[in-house]
């Protein structure tokens, strides 16, 4: 099936299409919170633009692998590397899933694939981070995996079915995620003095990263009045942002850490907290390819990769045997 890349898409009128007759029924569909299925006719934007949002989303799933994986050898007890070598597993399958669901508008994995080792396509600014403690695994399952179930828990009414469906399965796994970094998170900040000081260096290092995975601010964000206008997105980056901080105060507070700005402030009026000034030079110097791990994630990947590939001929040399004796068997 042929699909447009990112940048070869034209620029819409509202939905993307000349055909003002399908177009119409697509948003019609879109309108009623109906959703659009692969068999379905769509503007070729909001394929394009569903293929990069799903990639990015599939890309962070496995590069996310990375960080957690580097304490699979140094968890502090065998329950502990248990939970964590589910944890990493389950982000792989997340990944699969994604795939799976981009594939569904037309493109291959392997141009997925491509599109991320060649640096035509992004993953999340999150996983450019060190994890250089064992607090730093708490902190991204109870930060990381918190901001991403506030992003993805309205993804799960998605307009485009095959991305919303998937999205209720990894959204359950993720709030148990979730749920495990903050144990972790808890048992640290109520240890020994030395305990509760890592974990607040932790929390410390993940906060500003966290709050930025939301995306730009709104009035930087560059898609999403057309993304909510197609119901891809119900909330926008700021809306997310400011809810996983009016969650995640109370959180902090009742461990007894403190959450690293200054500026930090209930405001009664409005109901939620105000926060400080986001640093939006580093956010996009790290989604520019130059945080402090970018280059480390990007060569870990491509090798594995490289590595995997007796794996991946051995798994189509299988199915086409199997091809081959379901042939004969039906001959
Ligand atoms: N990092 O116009 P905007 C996870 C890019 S959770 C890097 O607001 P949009 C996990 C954006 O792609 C993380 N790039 O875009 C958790 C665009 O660039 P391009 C993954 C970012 O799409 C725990 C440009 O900035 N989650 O995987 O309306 C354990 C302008 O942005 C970031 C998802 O992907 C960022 N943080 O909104 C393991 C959720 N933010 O593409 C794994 C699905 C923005 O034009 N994605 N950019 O070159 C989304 O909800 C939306 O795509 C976003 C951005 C809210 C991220």
């Amino acid at each position: 099936m042929a699909y447009v890349t990112e940048t070869e898409a034209e620029s819409p009128a509202e939905s993307g299409s000349n055909d003002s007759e399908l177009d119409a029924r697509f948003l019609a569909l879109i309108d009623a919170d109906e959703r659009i299925e692969p068999t379905d006719w769509m503007p070729e934007r909001y394929r394009s633009t569903l293929i990069r949002q799903i990639a990015q989303h599939a890309h962070s799933e496995i590069i996310g692998m990375q960080p957690e994986g580097a304490w699979l050898t140094r968890a502090p007890s065998l329950r502990r590397k248990a939970i964590l070598t589910a944890k990493v597993q389950d982000e792989a399958g997340h990944g699969l899933y994604l795939y799976g669901a981009a594939e569904t508008l037309g493109i291959d994995r392997a141009e997925l694939l491509d599109r991320l080792h060649t640096g035509r396509q992004k993953y999340s600014s999150i996983f450019n981070y060190p994890t250089p403690t064992w607090a730093d695994i708490g902190a991204i399952g109870w930060l990381v995996d918190g901001a991403a179930i506030m992003n993805q828990v309205p993804l799960c009414r998605c307009s485009y079915g095959p991305y919303a469906r998937a999205m209720i399965r990894i959204c359950k796994e993720e709030s148990f995620h979730q749920r495990q970094g903050f144990q972790i998170m808890m048992t640290l900040a109520e240890g020994s003095p030395d305990q509760h000081h890592m974990a607040q260096e932790a929390l410390n290092r993940w906060w500003w990263p966290s709050i930025m995975m939301f995306g730009p601010s709104d009035a930087a964000s560059i898609h999403s009045s057309q993304n909510m206008r197609w119901g891809i997105k119900r909330f926008s980056n700021d809306e997310l942002r400011q809810r996983f901080i009016d969650a995640t105060v109370p959180q902090a507070e009742l461990i007894g850490l403190t959450i690293p700005d200054p500026d930090l402030k209930w405001n009664d009026e409005r109901g939620s907290y105000d926060y400080g000034e986001i640093d939006w030079e580093e956010f996009n110097r790290v989604i520019a390819g130059d945080g402090p791990c970018n280059a480390e994630r990007m060569e870990r990947r491509v090798t594995a990769h490289e590595e995997g590939s007796w794996v991946r001929e051995a798994a189509l040399a299988h199915a086409e045997k199997e091809r081959v004796r379901r042939e004969e068997v039906a001959a």
